[in-house]
């Protein structure tokens, strides 16, 4: 059965198209750099929001049309399955993502919930066999059901700790079965909301006791994916263990976890923390610690997590910015971790939001290496921190001074000159990069 029967393949027309259903940056095959934007930009639709969200909300029902929800149970988790291939074959994405309840229903008990996994995995192999898209990571819910009240692994309650370490021993043998590039953990619950009844401590070694055996699992079995943790701030808990890439790196150090994970960046999650997505990506990087990115957008007037689309620019260029410089993801790629506006309820939504999230990292990456061959923020910073390339400046940077050495330099200087830091000029100089991208130059 067609489930977007009156849509073809999406496929590349160039900047002069006005067909709704066609990629207008978006080349696959186009050389930038080193690599094809295919390689560069390693796409992957998000099962969740695509096939399993119902455009409900805190305040209304579902809105979305979508033919595979008459079904029901493991019906509808089939069908769901056949219109995820036929999306991915007509948008000729190379990659997709989920977690274990967006593929397949709980049963009544975990043996059941299982058997639904290995149903549904079985059937998911087969269409992988005559697919090109492949798995770029799968992840448990461990935050949905009224079990993970409290937490999952940093859960009050113990039986909670081994059922949520159970779901994950199943998520990466399927993981391993399917061939994922990496592994999510996303600590929807790892959080607090009081200290008043909150024993941190205990919370967060038994999150560390819980990675390590995770780590353990994955040795175990020959599962050779990418550790992934993706941090948020908050939502669902007050207080998010994994706030930022900066804590929960520290969090990885202390529990001796740094060689096994890298981060999974969300844009949304950065900017509920308070930063920009660059931030997050460019701390990961500098670090060696940016494995993926979930590419979505929050609304600068709301303050949650809004998940849409990617449509701005300017973001998705500063982002590319920072993969190209991190040497691209290697096996980590560009979720989107976003979904349809409730008003966008159609199925052929669902194209166009993917086409205008993939243009626009597209004409980011673009960008994003124009910059680079250019050499224009390195030139800005060359020229901002030159006091560092000579004199004392060189001594800092190579470990010669001390207090002693640098108050006898203080005491010397008649004057101290500094620089204009030009950002109005900078960014002036990144539109003018952006316009010719526009301009197909
Ligand atoms: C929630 C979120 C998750 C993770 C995977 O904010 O981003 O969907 O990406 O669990
Ligand atoms: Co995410």
């Amino acid at each position: 059965m067609a489930y977007f029967q009156e849509i073809g393949s999406i496929k590349y027309e160039g900047l002069q198209s006005t067909n709704p259903f066609a990629f207008k940056f978006y080349n696959p095959e186009e050389k930038i750099g080193d690599k094809t934007a295919e390689e560069h930009l390693r796409f992957a639709v998000a099962y969740w929001h695509t096939f399993t969200g119902d455009g409900s909300d805190p305040f209304g029902a579902g809105t979305m049309e979508r033919s595979w929800n008459r079904l029901k149970g493991m019906d509808l988790a089939k069908a769901r399955l056949e219109a995820a291939f036929e999306f991915f074959e007509k948008l000729n994405v190379p990659y997709f993502c989920f977690h274990d309840v967006d593929i397949a229903p709980e049963g009544s008990n975990l043996r059941e919930t299982n058997k639904n996994l290995d149903t549904i995995v079985g059937l998911m192999k087969d269409y992988m066999k005559d697919s090109e898209t492949k798995l770029l990571w799968n992840t448990a819910n461990n935050f949905t059901h009224p079990r993970f009240i409290h937490g999952a692994a940093s859960s009050s309650n113990a039986d909670v700790f081994a059922y949520a370490a159970a779901k994950i021993k199943k998520g990466l043998e399927i993981g391993k079965e399917l061939g994922a590039e990496n592994y999510v953990f996303w600590g929807g619950r790892e959080g607090y909301e009081t200290l008043l009844n909150t024993d941190m401590k205990l919370e967060l070694d038994n999150l560390g006791r819980f990675f390590h055996m995770a780590v353990d699992y994955a040795k175990e079995i020959g599962f050779d994916g990418q550790f992934l943790i993706e941090p948020k701030p908050k939502e669902p808990t007050t207080h998010q263990y994994d706030f930022d890439v900066a804590s929960g790196y520290a969090f990885l150090q202390n529990y001796d976890l740094q060689d096994h994970f890298k981060f999974n960046i969300e844009a949304n999650h950065a900017t509920l923390a308070g930063h920009s997505f660059e931030h997050e990506l460019h701390y990961a990087r500098i670090h060696n610690m940016l494995g993926s990115v979930d590419a979505n957008q929050g609304h600068p007037l709301l303050g949650w997590d809004t998940d849409e689309f990617p449509t701005d620019l300017y973001s998705a260029t500063l982002a590319m910015y920072e993969i190209i410089k991190n040497g691209g993801l290697g096996r980590g790629g560009l979720n989107f971790d976003a979904k349809v506006r409730r008003g966008s309820f159609k199925p052929e939504d669902l194209f166009h939001a993917h086409i205008a999230g993939m243009d626009s990292f597209a004409i980011g990456l673009k960008v994003a290496q124009k910059l680079i061959d250019d050499n224009v923020l390195k030139n800005v910073l060359e020229d901002r921190y030159s006091s560092y390339t000579e004199g004392i400046g060189l001594d800092i940077v190579q470990g010669k001074t001390d207090f002693h050495k640098l108050e006898e330099h203080a005491l010397g200087l008649t004057e101290i000159t500094n620089k204009s830091g030009r950002l109005e000029n900078i960014k002036a100089i990144l539109n003018q990069y952006l316009l010719k991208a526009y301009a197909g130059e």
